[in-house]
């Protein structure tokens, strides 16, 4: 008996199985029970600090250099109007490891399925003097659907309360499967279902695709700096040109995982070679 057990070959894991298992090996149950119930989740202090205060520094760092070279204070900057950080990832490696957050991967495999992409890192940087950012969703170029095909982690690199300008989101609103419209549906401070994420810098709000979210007025001096990673599934274009930006470089320094989040590993964007069809995969199920 032991012998012929011995001798059956390993079956490769189903993709539920894949993504299931890291979801229990992170206790994350309840996390995956909210994202079906209210469209998003909070994983508190996902990020150490020494993380937060090097990723803040980087995004200020860009932020300046696209403001003229005046470098904006974190504390005390007041004056609003700041461009946003873009394109993070060929920024500074910190943003390598941000990308393999394995709390955010697991709740992202389990809305996008194990062959998501990294679409973009962008950070949203507000002050006192901005407007709120109006609800929206962020499946952008494809209509709504469940399963979702586009999700976001907000990652709050300060700390997030509501008039300090906390990520804002209206609990149930992916069921809806529809786009909030009228201005009073999409303004946070009217739609009465809207409610202020408040959690301390560190702390990751991942978002799928067909929930209303936005973010409130910061009201006090000093910015308002997130994270935003975007995953997608592997059809959808990404909003970055993250695989056209990968160096080899990149890829040794990062484990196999990296270069599938970035895209280098998928069977189609061939060129002249032609393509690969060892890297060719079904796309079947939702967790695939
Ligand atoms: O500024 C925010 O925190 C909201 C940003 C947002 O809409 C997003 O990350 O998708
Ligand atoms: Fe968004």
């Amino acid at each position: 008996m032991a012998e012929a057990e011995a001798e059956l070959p390993e079956r490769e894991q189903t993709s539920s199985e894949f993504v299931f298992g890291e979801i229990h090996r992170l206790g994350l149950e309840n996390n995956v029970l909210e994202l079906e119930e209210q469209g998003f989740t909070i994983v508190p202090d996902a990020l150490p600090m020494d993380m937060v205060e090097r990723m803040r520094e980087v995004i200020i760092d860009q932020v300046a250099d696209k403001n003229g070279g005046e470098r904006p204070d974190l504390e005390t900057w007041d004056e609003g109007n700041l461009p946003s950080g873009c394109y993070l990832l060929y920024e500074d490696p910190i943003f390598e490891k941000l990308v393999l957050n394995e709390y955010t991967i697991a709740l992202m495999q389990y809305l996008l399925g194990r062959s998501m992409i990294l679409s973009t890192i962008y950070s949203h940087v507000r002050a006192k003097g901005d407007a709120s950012l109006p609800l929206h969703t962020d499946q952008w170029t494809l209509q709504l659907s469940n399963p979702v095909s586009v999700a976001v982690a907000n990652y709050a690199l300060v700390d997030y309360k509501r008039d300090l300008g906390a990520f804002a989101a209206v609990p149930g609103s992916n069921l809806m499967m529809r786009r909030p419209t009228a201005p009073d549906e999409v303004n946070v401070y009217k739609n009465p279902q809207c409610i202020p994420l408040e959690m301390s810098a560190g702390s990751v709000v991942v978002t799928a695709g067909n929930t209303w979210h936005g973010a409130y007025e910061r009201k006090v001096p000093g910015l308002r700096i997130n994270a935003a990673v975007v995953y997608c599934r592997s059809y959808i274009q990404t909003q970055e040109l993250i695989r056209q930006g990968v160096t080899q470089e990149m890829l040794d320094r990062n484990p196999p995982r990296f270069g599938d989040l970035v895209g280098v590993n998928g069977f189609l964007g061939f060129g002249r070679e032609g393509p690969d069809f060892k890297k060719r995969r079904a796309l079947v199920g939702r967790f695939d």
